[in-house]
Order: structure tokens, then sequence, then C-alpha cells
């Protein structure tokens, strides 16, 4: 007897968060053939479609087709990716986990850690991944991105009983041309960008500093290594002993590479937004504190951080 081939049933991707990431991935699974819904913060009333206006680094400039969600909208979610910022991220989560379907796949794209077992949790019977990006976008205005930058996205399984699905969700999310790949580990890929973050973040925003100055103004200078002197040592202590080894080079080779970039902590403190210092330095902190590991120079910038963010907020 024959059999019917199975084949993958195409399901709509929406989309959390419209800044320059979530309309980056939204207009790429859009131009190969998706339907993408984009969940918005302050949705419509009605849903209705918009134009994503993407200007590429080719110095093309396209208007991609998606829809919003509107207020009402209670369809499930099958396939999800979460592009808010990691502050944004729970709280856009609880509004929607009602219509998260069973086994659906959700993939989070934030930067930091801390929060993906809240997810887990929140969320017991989808299937979470967690991706790392390099691609450099910005926002323009009202869904307008500027991709600025080609870069790759690191992806991988929250728990290894959802590892197997990897692979076919990276062809997947690079069909429309972003570059996706698996990544071996990807926790301890999370912790390698987190340690990077933790040395460069709250120094750029605290200084108002280009990453670069980090290493080209010695009073910084002397700041940053003693920062990754600390870091290294707790790394080393919480048993990330290959992160510890080469967290120094590979922080100065990072601010070395985004030498005139404004850290994405310094762009949220400038514009009075909150930082996403709980799940950078915030994290690591709590890990050191359970593990007994001293760490002042990460707890103090934690403190300045918060506090510059409070006297922002009056
Ligand atoms: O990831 C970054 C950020 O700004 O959040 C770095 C690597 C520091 C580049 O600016």
């Amino acid at each position: 007897m024959q059999q019917t081939p199975t084949r993958e049933t195409p399901a709509t991707w929406h989309v959390l968060g419209a800044g320059a990431m979530g309309c980056l991935w939204a207009s790429s699974l859009a131009s190969c053939g998706n339907a993408v819904r984009l969940l918005l913060r302050e949705p419509p009333a009605q849903a209705r479609s918009l134009d994503i206006r993407l200007n590429g680094l080719d110095g093309s400039r396209r208007e991609v087709q998606v829809c919003a969600d509107g207020t009402g909208d209670a369809s499930p979610i099958l396939k999800l990716l979460a592009c808010t910022k990691a502050p944004a991220l729970l709280p856009a989560l609880e509004r929607i986990a009602h219509r998260i379907a069973p086994g659906a796949t959700v993939v989070l794209l934030q930067n930091g850690m801390g929060f993906h077992e809240a997810v887990a949790a929140l969320l017991p019977g989808a299937r979470v991944f967690c991706a790392l990006t390099t691609e450099g976008a910005f926002r323009e205005g009202a869904f307008t991105v500027h991709h600025a930058g080609r870069g790759e996205t690191l992806l991988g399984a929250w728990s290894q009983t959802d590892a197997a699905a990897a692979p076919a969700l990276a062809a997947e999310l690079g069909r429309g041309g972003l570059r996706v790949r698996i990544a071996e580990d990807i926790r301890e890929a999370l912790w390698k960008k987190l340690a990077v973050n933790c040395a460069i973040n709250p120094l750029t925003a605290l200084h108002g500093c280009p990453n670069g100055a980090l290493l080209e103004r010695p009073a910084l200078r002397r700041e940053f290594d003693a920062l990754c002197a600390e870091l290294a040592t707790v790394l080393k202590g919480l048993g990330h002993t290959d992160i510890a080894t080469s967290i120094g080079q590979d922080a100065a080779r990072v601010a070395q590479a985004t030498a005139a970039n404004r850290s994405s902590m310094r762009q949220d403190l400038e514009a009075g937004r909150e930082t996403e210092i709980a799940f950078i330095t915030g994290f690591l902190c709590e890990r050191a504190r359970i593990a007994g590991l001293p760490c002042p120079l990460n707890e103090a910038l934690y403190g300045a951080v918060r506090e510059r963010e409070r006297r922002a907020a009056n």
C-alpha cells in the first residue's frame, strides 16, 4: 500500500516585538512565503496589514507586508519568535500565554540570561529554543529597519529533549536569507555572550563612551582590565573554565570590532529606557552570590546602572 507522505504543515509565525530585530526577522520570514503576524505592545483594535520597510545591506529598499494582531485576536500560536528586550519578555509572554498551543515552537532572541527558566515554567507545553544574534540592525522609524551589518544567529534548544528539532528550525529560520547556525552548546554560548556584555555594557553605559574607548582611554582600560580579571575569577568559580580563560581577550576583541558602536545598554540608558542590567550583570552577581563568590566590581556596576535608571525615571 502506498503511504501518504507526511508534509510539514506551514504555520503562521508570530513575532513578538517590533523593534529593529522584530522587524528584521518578520520581514525575513515573510519574504520567503511565511504568513507573519506581529504581536505589538499596543495592538490595534482590529487585525490589520502593515508594511515593514527594510533598508537592506546592499542599499536596497523593500516593503514587506505582514499583519498585526488585533486586541481581540485569540487564534492559537504555533510558532513564536520573541524579539522584545529582556525586561519586557515575561510580561509580554504572560499576556499571550493562553494562546500558545501545546507543542508550540518558541524562539527567544534576547540578550542576557535568567529568563529562560521562567519562560520554560510559564509555557510547560512549549518547545523553547534560544537564539543569539550578531546581525546589525537599527530602527529608523516605526516599522522601518536598517539592516546595517551581516551577522549570524546561533540557535539551540533550551531543553535537551527538543534538540533534535533544532536543525529543521534553523533551516526554516534561515530560509529568508539570514544566516542561522546550530550551537553545539547554546547554554555555554549564552554564558560567553553574557560575560562579554558584563565587561562592555555597564562601563560604556555609565561613562557614555563608545565601546572602543574601553581600550583606548588609559583610565577606562584599567577599569576594563580589572573587571575582566574579576569576571575570570567568578566564571572559573562557577565552572565556566574556558570562558574564564579567554574573557579578557574575547571582550577586548569585541570592543575593538565594535569600537565606534554605542552599546545597547548605553543606548537604553541615554534614551531613559530600562536597561538589561538585571539580566546581564545582575544575573552574574546572583549566581556568584549563590556560589559564595565575591564580585564587588560587578555589584558596584549593577548598583550604579540601577541608580542611573531610577534617576532617569524621575
Ligand atoms: O552586544 C553588545 C551590546 O551592545 O549589547 C556589544 C557586543 C557590546 C556590542 O555593542
